[in-house]
């Protein structure tokens, strides 16, 4: 508590310098909400400092997003410094699970950015639309064009980088008119190994992944619509340098059918309904690795239905939404370890076993705008949630650790939260406070001798696991003039019954060379701490310059740090516009991780600094636009790793990018 006290009192501080500042004009209002523009219609993402780059490279470039790397593909992100069980990440509101028990495919690398019109990311318990958090939520918004006049367009882009002979190409055909609108694109990208600094290459960094999407809508009625639409992912030969395997397949196929009402009455504003299915096949592959004591095959499978239907509505000063949404999921892994010696029986375990999970609830939101600046926020949501072992096998296993263990849980998981705001001259000052559940995730619950290579450790799950319970409050000021913003923010968590592995010294582990086993135990409590700083300044109309400066803080019960903390963090940029040319050099860099966890697997890694230059031109043809870019990242070819790189694999070193989009209307 006396902790608690300290921070409240630094982040008091912050906001006394912060009112020190000048004020002279209107003040966009304060959010807690990050939007990230994806789409490239109407190079909407030129503002991004590469715009074909991956999904996961948007979210690294947002304030708020790090992202934790095992590789080159399919990065894990962190939001408040909790990685995904922690958070709810969905695909237009829809669940969606990866099928690796070794987090090998977060649910954002079944997307491309073709896919997508922007990322929205909620902070903390103002993310529980589509689902219980504790972190906060990130939704990718799929890309749809708007009924309207009769409009067809086509894009091309190509993208190439030196450092690991990465292409891309990628092409989009969307037309709409007053009833139908349709939206296809496919693209593809395939890397080699990249070269960290010093010309060091990172063996098994390799990848390469396809994809296609279409959606189809018609117009029903004047003021409703139905639509369709689908996503097939497909990654392959994917290298993971920081683990032990890669894998040979990880696919999705994502599908939706939408209904959606238009002005159904004053008050109600929309109404959509929408039913989904997702299924992802997920195969891991050591066989290209050298010197593997036992060969393996680890597959995994990952199905979920699912619906939500979801109102906004308008009521005097409250803007209300509701969503009641459901799904059922069900996922299934399987280990066969293959002995040297062919004479010892081959070993098979189910490392999940088949999970069903069942769930079910209800969300609302009312937003209030008051007289004078005031404005408040509420939201809850309380949800059902039923898993049950399905297996045999899989639940006599875990029986063997819990002989009272039952084939079916239920929980019930709650939240709500409020925020208020008030506006003064060009400053809005956000004060918020909330609290929420979170059930055990499949792994944490059932997961069966998992390894992590991070710790050493092989990993069981414990189904006796209570809710996670986060009490959580957060600060925000934000500044905003002509020439000059600034948005600072807080946020600390007091998070009860903390899920986290602990070292049961009376089991032996199953992986050769590992240290022992742990299981999933839930801590008295551990806190987290984020703060940002986040500031941009024009100083001529040509010239912008920007700055973020990013801490967090992570203990658990005891005073130990928590793993995977984010430490000092820092990026400036300096940007330079004149007619249709774009020009920005910046500055990425980190203190050293002084707060590191050596109990689970982290060492300290440096303090560095990179700089990134990049260039891009639009030229404009009757018809058509060419966008160009080209960019030199990490100039001087610095090695260096961070607090987010699984096992320490360092990060690439010099690199050249060229992306060229093209566009007919
Ligand atoms: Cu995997």
């Amino acid at each position: 508590m006396k902790k608690y006290i300290i921070h409240l009192l630094l982040i008091s501080a912050g906001f006394v310098l912060a009112q020190e500042i000048e004020n002279d004009s209107l003040l966009a209002y304060q959010n807690l909400e990050e939007v990230i523009v994806v789409s490239k219609a109407r190079f909407k993402n030129e503002k991004q400092y590469k715009p074909l780059s991956s999904v996961d490279e948007y979210l690294e470039n947002s304030g708020k997003v790090s992202m934790i790397k095992r590789g080159n593909y399919a990065w894990e992100a962190s939001l408040n410094n909790m990685l995904s069980e922690r958070l709810s990440i969905t695909i237009d509101g829809m669940q969606i699970f990866g099928a690796c028990t070794d987090k090998m495919d977060p649910i954002t690398s079944y997307v491309d950015i073709s896919n997508l019109d922007k990322i929205t990311v909620s902070s903390g318990q103002h993310g529980t639309q589509n689902g219980a958090t504790i972190g906060g939520a990130i939704d990718l918004k799929i890309q749809k064009n708007n009924f309207g006049s009769e409009n067809l367009n086509i894009g091309i882009d190509t993208g190439y980088e030196s450092n690991s002979s990465t292409k891309i190409a990628s092409g989009e055909l969307n037309y709409s008119n007053k009833k139908i609108v349709l939206n296809t694109d496919a693209s593809y990208r395939k890397a080699t190994n990249y070269y960290a600094g010093n010309n060091q290459e990172v063996l098994f960094s390799q990848y390469e992944k396809y994809n296609i999407s279409s959606s189809l809508g018609f117009k029903t009625s004047n003021k409703s619509s139905i639509t369709g639409s689908i996503i097939y992912d497909q990654a392959n030969n994917v290298g993971y340098p920081a683990l032990t395997m890669d894998v040979s397949l990880a696919k999705a196929l994502i599908s939706a059918v939408a209904y959606k009402i238009d002005s159904l009455s004053p008050t109600i504003n929309t109404w959509e309904t929408k039913a989904y299915y997702n299924t992802i096949t997920h195969v891991m592959d050591d066989t290209k690795r050298p010197d593997v004591a036992i060969h393996m095959d680890m597959p995994g499978w990952s199905d979920t239905f699912g619906f939500y239907s979801k109102a906004q509505m308008q009521k005097n000063e409250h803007s209300l939404l509701f969503n009641l949404n459901g799904y059922y999921n069900k996922s299934l892994a399987e280990m066969t370890m293959y002995p040297n010696n062919q004479n010892e029986n081959l070993m098979f375990m189910l490392t999940w076993p088949d999970v069903r999970t069942l769930y079910s609830g209800f969300y609302a939101e009312d937003y209030l705008k008051l007289k004078n600046n005031w404005s408040f926020l509420l939201n809850g949501r309380i949800g059902f949630q039923n898993a049950t072992v399905a297996d045999d096998l899989g639940l006599h296993s875990l029986q063997i650790f819990y002989p009272e263990m039952k084939k079916t849980t239920t929980r019930i998981l709650s939240s709500l939260s409020s925020k208020i705001s008030k506006k003064v001259n060009n400053t809005t000052f956000t004060v918020g406070l909330g609290y929420g559940e979170r059930a055990p995730s499949v792994t944490e619950a059932y997961g069966f001798y998992l390894y992590n290579s991070f710790d050493n450790y092989d990993y069981v799950g414990n189904p006796n696991l209570k809710n996670e319970k986060s009490f959580e409050s957060n600060l925000g000021i934000q500044y905003h003039t002509k020439h000059f913003t600034v948005n600072t923010e807080a946020s600390y968590f007091y998070i009860k019954d903390y899920i986290i592995g602990r070292t049961n010294p009376d089991l032996t582990q199953m992986t050769i060379n590992a240290d022992g086993v742990r299981i999933y135990t839930g801590l008295n409590y551990a806190t987290i701490f984020n703060t940002s700083l986040k500031a941009s300044y024009k100083i001529v109309s040509r010239v912008l310059v920007s700055g973020l400066l990013s801490y967090g803080l992570g203990k658990d019960h005891q005073g130990n740090n928590l793993p995977l903390i984010k430490p000092f963090s820092y990026r400036f940029g300096l940007h330079y516009k004149k007619d249709f040319w774009d020009t920005e050099i910046n500055l990425n860099g980190s203190d050293s991780q002084n707060n590191f966890s050596s109990y689970y697997g982290e060492n300290k890694t440096g303090a560095y600094t990179i700089v990134n230059l990049s260039s891009s031109y639009r030229f404009h043809f009757n018809q058509t636009k060419l966008y160009v870019k080209a960019g030199l990242e990490n100039i001087f070819d610095t090695y260096y790793t961070s607090y987010s790189d699984w096992n320490n694999i360092p990060r690439p070193g010099r690199n050249l990018f060229i992306n060229a989009s093209y566009i007919i209307n």
